[in-house]
């Protein structure tokens, strides 16, 4: 007579949702009376579910993953000879509870520093099979919270010293102070630092101190280069009209009025271009999870001061006219070379130029002013012959750099949007429209 015992979830409590963390044993495996099938979960703490019987396991009816309940069916076993534990042999399959799991979270243990096993974190060229089980840490709720409040991905602790390789606080603790001593020692962005050089082993030298903004700007511009993925698109624009426009209407001026420059034209291009293609006017949420529209329309203007490079922002920008515009940039860029922006000033932007054309240039590679996600560089317009499908003809050619932060935008987004940047430059008149 074959003895077929179910196993099924025990009363634990109440709880109405439990979680399969891991499950040991498959059909055909050989099972002990006491011994742990699989690992369940609730939101207060970590348990093993024993067997009630020792013999055969027939058939399984959970997966890690699954949610269970008291009363679920785990598992039949078909009881050896040699005994079903504390159930009677009948004819019927037996409907026995498992004895009650064992919560297996303990007082953590002493663990000694390395005892830690940590996992590579996945890399891309890594690829998973379709259908190939995942391993779930063993972690109890607390223990997996802890992780989580510090940012540890609980996955790359392999084994941790609790029983069966549990992953412990301490082993969440040992995990930090390793991959901290890590980071310290490799420059904190786990790129090797740059070494000390004594140059003065090789002539005279003098020491500077570096100003507040350009130990800032350093900062802030290492911290972007290492998080953003960053593409330049380059391209050239005709502004032959919009040079022969600009040059009319600086003819009009008195001699004391400011004179109208490019740059002008350039900002009332690019906020038209950012109008019609909402996703640079936004930023990319910390968690890298949201993308944040602006409903606001303000430029940032990369000016050179004898202190370091500042970026005062250019407001509504969408509502301003040229003259406008042109009366803000002499004021501000002058104020920001004489120190006297404040913190305001250069708030709120949402997207950065950074012009060299007074100074010469082909082209280059700004770098985006996060948490914006693009910026336009600009260099010297030069005359060039440009074939018009008959001839050749004189055209004064702008170059355009622009950067931007791959996560948020498609390359093909960027030609477009580059496209309609030169359009408008083409042909100021549309700026009307
Ligand atoms: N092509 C040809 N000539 C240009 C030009 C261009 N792209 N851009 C400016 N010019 C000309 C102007 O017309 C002006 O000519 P005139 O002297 O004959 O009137 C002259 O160059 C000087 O212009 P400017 O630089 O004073 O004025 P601007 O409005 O073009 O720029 C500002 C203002 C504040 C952006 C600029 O002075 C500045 O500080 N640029 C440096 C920005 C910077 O440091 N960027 C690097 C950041 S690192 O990523």
């Amino acid at each position: 007579m074959t003895l077929l015992i179910e196993i099924k979830v025990p009363d634990v409590g109440g709880v109405a949702e439990i979680d399969v963390v891991d499950v040991l044993v498959k059909p055909g495996d050989q099972v002990k009376l006491e011994q742990t099938l699989a690992v369940l979960e609730t939101d207060k703490a970590s348990m093993d579910l024993p067997s009630s019987a020792t013999g055969t396991i027939k058939e399984l009816f959970i997966k890690p993953g699954d949610k269970v309940s008291e009363g679920t069916l785990i598992a039949t076993v078909i009881a050896s000879e040699e005994g079903a534990g504390a159930a009677q042999p009948q004819e019927q399959p037996q409907q026995a509870a498992a004895p009650a799991p064992v919560p297996v979270e303990k007082a953590p243990e002493p663990v000694s520093e390395p005892a830690v096993a940590i996992a590579e974190p996945v890399r891309e060229s890594v690829s998973i099979p379709v259908g190939t089980p995942i391993q779930a840490a063993h972690a109890t709720p607390a223990v997996r919270l802890f992780a989580r409040e510090l940012g540890v991905d609980i996955h790359r602790i392999t084994r941790g010293s609790g029983r069966k390789g549990r992953i412990l606080k301490d082993d969440v603790k040992n995990f930090v102070k390793k991959v901290m001593a890590e980071g310290v020692a490799q420059g904190g962005s786990g790129i090797p630092a740059m070494p000390s050089v004594d140059f003065s082993q090789f002539g005279e030298i003098e020491e500077q101190k570096l100003s507040k903004i350009k130990r800032l700007t350093g900062q802030n511009l290492s911290r972007v280069w290492l998080n953003l993925p960053m593409v330049t698109y380059h391209d050239e624009a005709d502004i032959t009209e919009m040079e022969a426009f600009r040059v009319a209407l600086n003819a009009e001026k008195s001699k004391d009025d400011v004179k109208i420059t490019g740059l002008v034209f350039i900002i009332k291009a690019l906020v038209a271009a950012v109008e019609q293609f909402p996703q640079f006017n936004a930023s990319l949420s910390a968690d890298g999870e949201k993308l944040i529209l602006k409903k606001y329309f303000n430029i940032g203007i990369a000016v050179d001061t004898p202190n370091g490079l500042v970026v005062p922002v250019l407001r509504d920008v969408n509502r301003k006219g040229v003259n406008e515009l042109t009366a803000e940039l002499a004021e501000t860029s002058n104020k920001a070379r004489l120190g006297k922006l404040m913190p305001a000033d250069m708030q709120g932007g949402c997207m950065t130029i950074s012009s060299l054309g007074g100074i010469g240039g082909t082209a280059f590679t700004p770098i985006v002013n996060a948490p914006e996600v693009a910026i336009l560089g600009v260099t010297r317009a030069k005359m060039q012959p440009v074939w018009n499908g008959k001839e050749f003809v004189p055209r004064l050619m702008l170059p355009l750099d622009l950067t931007y932060d791959h996560r948020v935008i498609d390359g093909v987004e960027g030609a477009r949007f580059m496209a309609a940047i030169k359009q408008y430059l083409g042909d100021i008149r549309r700026l009307l429209l």
